[in-house]
This record gives C-alpha cells, sequence and structure tokens, in this order.
C-alpha cells in the first residue's frame, strides 16, 4: 500500500436518485439549522454552537452507505448531517441546542452537537478530542465477539487536530493488530481551532503518515464533492465489510463558520485562504451538480429547501417551549437504576470450602468462577494472558499476570476471552468502554496504579460520565482490576503509589480496596455483577500475606458496596482505615490496650471507598466519641480529610477529641527501605497519635 487510493475517477457505486435526494435534504437540513443555530445563540435562547458547515457533503455520503441500528458509529461535534442522513432529526437536535429534558442525546446534560441516539448505534460523544478512537476499537471488538458472522462496522469521525493525539496512533495500532472492522474519517477542514493543519501534522497529511499499518486501506477524497465521497467510502466500508481490515478515509473539507461561535477565524485565515474555501461549499456544488446531471430541476430543488425551511422554523417554535430538565434530576443516572451494589441483593453467607487461601488466588479463583459463569466477561491488559504465543503453551507454564492474578484465564477460557493487549494504558481503558457499550462485561487489568495516569482521561471523562452524560442512553459498567500500593522494601516512587482519593473524587465511578482473601473474593464478584464503572484496588503487599488468608467462600459468594467491616471491637477510639493500614491498625490497637489496659480500640476496615459506610462510622463515633482515621496516601488532601470534615461536621456533638488522621508524608516513596519506613505510616505513628487523641 504505497500511496493512498485515489477515487476521483473510478465509479463503481453509484447511488439511487432517491439516496441522492436524501443526502441533498440532510445536507440542507444540517446547513439551516447552523444558521438557525446561531442566531439563536445571538439572541441568547441557546448558549452554545458549533458548526458542522462545509463537511456536508462527506458526512451525508457516509449516513448513505452505513446503517443505523446494524453499524456502530463513533461520531464527533461536527458531524451534523451524518446524524441526520442515519435518521436523527431537526427537532431532536434543537431540543439539545436549548438543553430541553427531551433532548434525546443527553436531556440538556451536554452541548449541543454532542450526538448520541441509541437506536441508531450512535454512540454519546464528549467534548475531549480524540478519546473515542479507542472506544470505537472495542466496540469492533466486541461485534465481533458477539457476532461473528455479521459483517457490522464502526465508523469512527474525527478532524484532523485530533488525530495528534496519542489514542489516535493507539487505536490504529489496536485496529490494525486485530483486523478490526473500524472506518476512520478524517475530515479534514485545514484546522484545529487556529492552528493549521502543516503545524499540526508532519508532513500535513496523516493519511500518508499511516502507509505502514498493515491491512489499512487509506483512501484520499475530497469532502466537498458528494460523488467522489461517496465513492472513497464504499471503498473503505467495502474493505471493513469483507473483513480485509480497518480502513482510513482522509476527507479534505472546509470550515466556512470559524470554529465555533466564539472563534472568528479572520483572526488567522486569509481573505483569500476564505474565498477560495467559498468556492467550495459542498451546499453550493452539489445541487448545482444535481441540476446538471438532470437529477433534479430548480423547482424540485426549491421544494426540498421549502420544505425543509418550515420544518426547522416549526421545530424552533416547539423547542422554544420545551421543558427543561427537572428540578431534583442531576444526580439521576449516575449509578444504574437496574442493579444496586449496594443492596440487600448482594448480601450472601460464605460457604467454605478448602484450605486458607491467599489473596490473589482469590480473585484469580473468582475471575475463574465469574468467567465460567458469565459469557460476556473478557480479561485483557498487560502480561495477564497465560502465552500471547498460545502454542508455545505444550511446553512452557504461562505467566498469567506479573502477579498471577489472572493466571489459567486463557488457558481455560481461550484468547479471544484473556488477551494481552499492547502496552498502551488509555486504549486497555478506552477498548473496555467501547466493549461495555455493546453489552459486554470488561474487567480489564491496569498492571500497576502508578501507571494508571495515561487511561486518566478515558477513566475521568469517559467512563465516569458516559452513563450520565448519556441521560441513561449508554453506560459502560467496566471492572478495572489495578495493583496498588507501597510498603514493599525498594518498591520506590513508581512501584508504590496509592492516590485512591483522586478517583474517590469522580462521581459516577465505584471505587473498592480490599484488605484480605474474603473480602477481595466477594467485592470483586459484586463489582463483576453490578452495572456501574468499578476500580477495583488491590493493594501488592497485601496479595501474599498469610495473616489475611481466607478458605473459598463459594461462587456466588458477595459483598454489599459500602458495607464496612468491624474488623475488632472497642470503646474508647475509633480507628476508620482500610488496605494495608488495616493490620496496621490492629497492631497499633493491641499496643494501645497493653499499654492503657482500661481502653479498647475499635477497628473499621472501610473496603469500598466510594460509597462508603457513613453508617458504620457515625454509629461507632458515637459510641467511643474518638475517632482516628488512617491512610497509606499522603496526608494532606487525602481520603481522610473528607471523612474528617464530614465527622467534625455531623457528629460534632459526639466528640471529646478532635478527629486525628494519620497518612504518609507528603512527599514519594523512597527505594531506601529506610526512607520508605519513614514515608509510609507505621504503627508507631497510629499509636503515638492515637494516644495523643485518648488523651483529650
Ligand atoms: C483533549 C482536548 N484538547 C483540547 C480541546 C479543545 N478543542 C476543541 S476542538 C479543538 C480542535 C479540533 O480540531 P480538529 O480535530 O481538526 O477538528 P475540527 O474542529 O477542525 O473539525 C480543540 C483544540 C478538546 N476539546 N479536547
Ligand atoms: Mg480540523
Amino acid at each position: 500500500m504505497a500511496t493512498p487510493t485515489s477515487v476521483e475517477t473510478s465509479m463503481s457505486v453509484l447511488p439511487s436518485r432517491d439516496d441522492l435526494l436524501r443526502a441533498y435534504r440532510a445536507m440542507y437540513t444540517a446547513r439551516r439549522l447552523d444558521d438557525r443555530e446561531i442566531l439563536l445563540k445571538r439572541q441568547n435562547r441557546i448558549f452554545f454552537q458549533i458548526s458542522g458547515a462545509g463537511h456536508e457533503a462527506v458526512q451525508a455520503a457516509a449516513g448513505l452507505i452505513f446503517r443505523p441500528g446494524h453499524d456502530w458509529f463513533y461520531l464527533y461535534y461536527r458531524d451534523r448531517a451524518l446524524a441526520l442522513t442515519l435518521g436523527a432529526t431537526a427537532e431532536q437536535m434543537l431540543l439539545a441546542s436549548v438543553g430541553a429534558a427531551g433532548d434525546p442525546s443527553s436531556g440538556g446534560r451536554q452541548m449541543p452537537s454532542h450526538w448520541g441516539f441509541p437506536e441508531l448505534h450512535i454512540v454519546s460523544g464528549s467534548s475531549p478530542t480524540g478519546t473515542h478512537y479507542v472506544q470505537a476499537v472495542g466496540c469492533a471488538q466486541a461485534g465481533r465477539y458477539l457476532a461473528p458472522d455479521s459483517d457490522e462496522v464502526t465508523l469512527m469521525c474525527s478532524g484532523e487536530g485530533a488525530t495528534s493525539e496519542g489514542e489516535f496512533w493507539e487505536a490504529l495500532n489496536a485496529a490494525c493488530l486485530e483486523n478490526l472492522p473500524v472506518v476512520f474519517l478524517i475530515e479534514d477542514n485545514g484546522y484545529a481551532i487556529s492552528v493549521p493543519v502543516e503545524c499540526q501534522t508532519a508532513g500535513g497529511n496523516v493519511a500518508r503518515l499511516l502507509a505502514g499499518f498493515p491491512n489499512l486501506l487509506r483512501v484520499e477524497t475530497d469532502g466537498t464533492d458528494f460523488m467522489a465521497s461517496y465513492q472513497a467510502i464504499s471503498e473503505a466500508a467495502a474493505h471493513a465489510r469483507q473483513r480485509k481490515g480497518p480502513a482510513l478515509v482522509h476527507a479534505t473539507v472546509t470550515r466556512p463558520y470559524s470554529h465555533s461561535l466564539s472563534d472568528d477565524e479572520k483572526l488567522y485565515k486569509t481573505k483569500s485562504e476564505r474565498e477560495a474555501e467559498e468556492s467550495r461549499d459542498p451546499l453550493l456544488k452539489f445541487p448545482e451538480w444535481l441540476v446538471s446531471e438532470g437529477i433534479l430541476d430548480r423547482q424540485a430543488l426549491q421544494v426540498i429547501v421549502h420544505e425543509v425551511d418550515q420544518e426547522i422554523q416549526q421545530a424552533t417554535d416547539r423547542v422554544l417551549k420545551a421543558d427543561p430538565p427537572p428540578k431534583g434530576s442531576a444526580l439521576l443516572h449516575l449509578y444504574s437504576e437496574k442493579i444496586d451494589p449496594t443492596s440487600a441483593q448482594f448480601e450472601a453467607q460464605p460457604r467454605f470450602t478448602g484450605d486458607p487461601r491467599t489473596m490473589v488466588d482469590e480473585i484469580n479463583l473468582t475471575l475463574h468462577e465469574e468467567m465460567q459463569r458469565d459469557s460476556r466477561i473478557l480479561v485483557f491488559g498487560e502480561d495477564v494472558a497465560d502465552c500471547s504465543r498460545a502454542a508455545n503453551l505444550a511446553e512452557v507454564k504461562g505467566k498469567g499476570g506479573v502477579f498471577k492474578a489472572t493466571a489459567g484465564l486463557q488457558v481455560k477460557f481461550g484468547s479471544e476471552r484473556a488477551f494481552n493487549s499492547p502496552l498502551a494504558e488509555a486504549s486497555i481503558v478506552g477498548r473496555a468502554i467501547g466493549m461495555a457499550t455493546r453489552g459486554l462485561k470488561p474487567v480489564p487489568e491496569i498492571q500497576f496504579f502508578d501507571y494508571i495516569w495515561p487511561a486518566m482521561m478515558q477513566i475521568r471523562d469517559e467512563l465516569a460520565t458516559l452513563r450520565w452524560r448519556s441521560n441513561n442512553g449508554f453506560s459502560a459498567p467496566v471492572v478495572i482490576r489495578v495493583a496498588i500500593g507501597g510498603y514493599l522494601n525498594g518498591g520506590a516512587i513508581y512501584h508504590s503509589q496509592c492516590g485512591e482519593v483522586i478517583f474517590t473524587h469522580i462521581p459516577g465511578l465505584r471505587v473498592v480496596m480490599p484488605s484480605n482473601a474474603l473480602d477481595a473474593c466477594g467485592l470483586l464478584r459484586t463489582a463483576i455483577r453490578a452495572d456501574d464503572p468499578v476500580l477495583f484496588l488491590e493493594h501488592k503487599r497485601l496479595y501474599r500475606e498469610p495473616y489475611n488468608r481466607s478458605q473459598h467462600p463459594g461462587p456466588d459468594f458477595t459483598i454489599p458496596f459500602g458495607r464496612a467491616n468491624i474488623v475488632k471491637t472497642g470503646q474508647s477510639l475509633t480507628i476508620v482505615t482500610y488496605g494495608a493500614l488495616v493490620q496496621k491498625s490492629l497492631q497499633a490497637a493491641l499496643q494501645l490496650e497493653q499499654r492503657f489496659p482500661d481502653r479498647s480500640i475499635e477497628v473499621i476496615d472501610l473496603r469500598s471507598l466510594s460509597p462508603y459506610d457513613w453508617n458504620a462510622i457515625r454509629t461507632s463515633v458515637e459510641k467511643t466519641n474518638r475517632v482516628l482515621i488512617a491512610h497509606e496516601d499522603c496526608l494532606s488532601w487525602g481520603y481522610g480529610a473528607e471523612l474528617a470534615a464530614r465527622i467534625a461536621n455531623e457528629l460534632f456533638e459526639y466528640l471529646d477529641a478532635p478527629v486525628g488522621r494519620v497518612g504518609a508524608l507528603d512527599t514519594w516513596v523512597g527505594y531506601n527501605p529506610q526512607l520508605e519506613y519513614e514515608i509510609l505510616p507505621q504503627v508507631e505513628n497510629l499509636v503515638a497519635e492515637a494516644e495523643r487523641l485518648l488523651s483529650f
């Protein structure tokens, strides 16, 4: 594949007359909707506007070729004509413009032009540029898993600027590795806001850069020319439908209305540049072509124009009277309303069998049992497979995770359900989101918490927002397993990090962190069987400790989220903690009780950090009147700060001492064991702070 295919000349695929009229109607509707929105924004009746002007021809062509409700679509904000051709209506779009409750894409939660139409398979779009590339790959992979004989294709659209995001390259790599039926449509309008393409993309043409990607069909087209675009996209779609691999269409388009209403392109585009763009306007070229080819006469064109103008006027009149989102609805759809992981449904009695097992063994066994039960579960990440070269398994034992948490899953359930991903955290989480959107239950692994950060945008802006921002139209109940924590003697900065509070601060995400084998089993199973995104934090130091082992509690053992475990009862002081500090708190309690025989210490293991068990904390503090919150992560702005604030606020009258906190020094974990000891909280720190609180 030396050079991108030229499509200007060959015309093997032709749209019908009806299709051409449908395309023109959608293109004209799109442009007039942009114009109407601009007017409404100037009148302060709507609050944001971004146009698709100049992009309409290639979009309408794509809208004819792909099949709504069969294929899947990851659109971006300019794809108005595409969404219209696929079946969205002018009124639906205007409902989004005014932010009405009836906006089918988000119920007034997202800006307009963030398309999401579940029945059409248009997956809710977000505002970060480029986050959806990897999701589209996951969606296509899910399609292949769910219906291997289907010819469905996933269409993924973006501007040329967004191809500079690393996730574009992660997505292409994954799509080519897996030979997935994804069509990438790059709508190149020459600018990313004010940055011209030659300063954005080396060589100024992203399609040319992709020459080395195997099985990737690259097609260049003039995206302002409807027929050329139709041909280009037909070719790309056919390549993907025939399962020859992914395809990329690079379509040059124009952007006559500046980037958005907040931008004025006259500040950086010359007059001649803008005039050259005007001459390529698809809304002028396409109707002229229809007339010159005798497909329509001018009168018939006028009829379409008139009908669309009327439709938009009537729709505008209606949406301006539409109800806003109801008061009190802001928290709705943050989490699933179908399955409540905090409910009694997840209370279960253990049925213990076998010898005591370590925490990592319990995690492994739970994954085995759940994958056996539910074929929708897929496990992937870095090094999680037993052996990517499956034939080697005749000779070798297999890896199964750097901590062995996923050992044996590939051997038992096959390489389609347990596999190694490229070393690319954003795409691990992003692909999982795409899969979950299709109804699978991905359980990806992030190898070390210290390396979760490339996936942060996917977790915070995508995973946690999808259900809320689509007003329950879409969801991504992914369980991300992450090895976390220090106390490793040599773990140093990049193998010891905590930082759970960064994630408990994210609305829409559940965060749990077991301290022992039994809780790990029960909480992991609940995470998998629930319907929400869950960050499942596995403390590395606790994986193989002798003291936190458990017999296996059975294949249906679950623990509700938001239920603390009172690991030791006491009367004089409550220690609220979780993770590695549970054991240290118990040791501290023992020392304190030896030193002060008339005092007793209660230790609460929260185990579920968001939601957390306020009831358990409240009940205990009302009894003991003294509380110490202990965590491994840095003290300042840590998890304990929120709990301390709430206790001080709501339990003030019960307190006989200030609310105490113990955490790591506000620095990184050092490699030298003495450094590590000084930095991370130790039993002696807990004892000292507890003594201070007991002295009041
Ligand atoms: C991750 C991220 N960075 C920055 C922005 C702000 N932003 C919105 S659109 C845009 C330019 C996008 O250019 P391009 O991909 O070429 O699409 P176009 O708008 O030109 O169609 C930028 C920088 C954003 N939304 N997301
Ligand atoms: Mg652009």
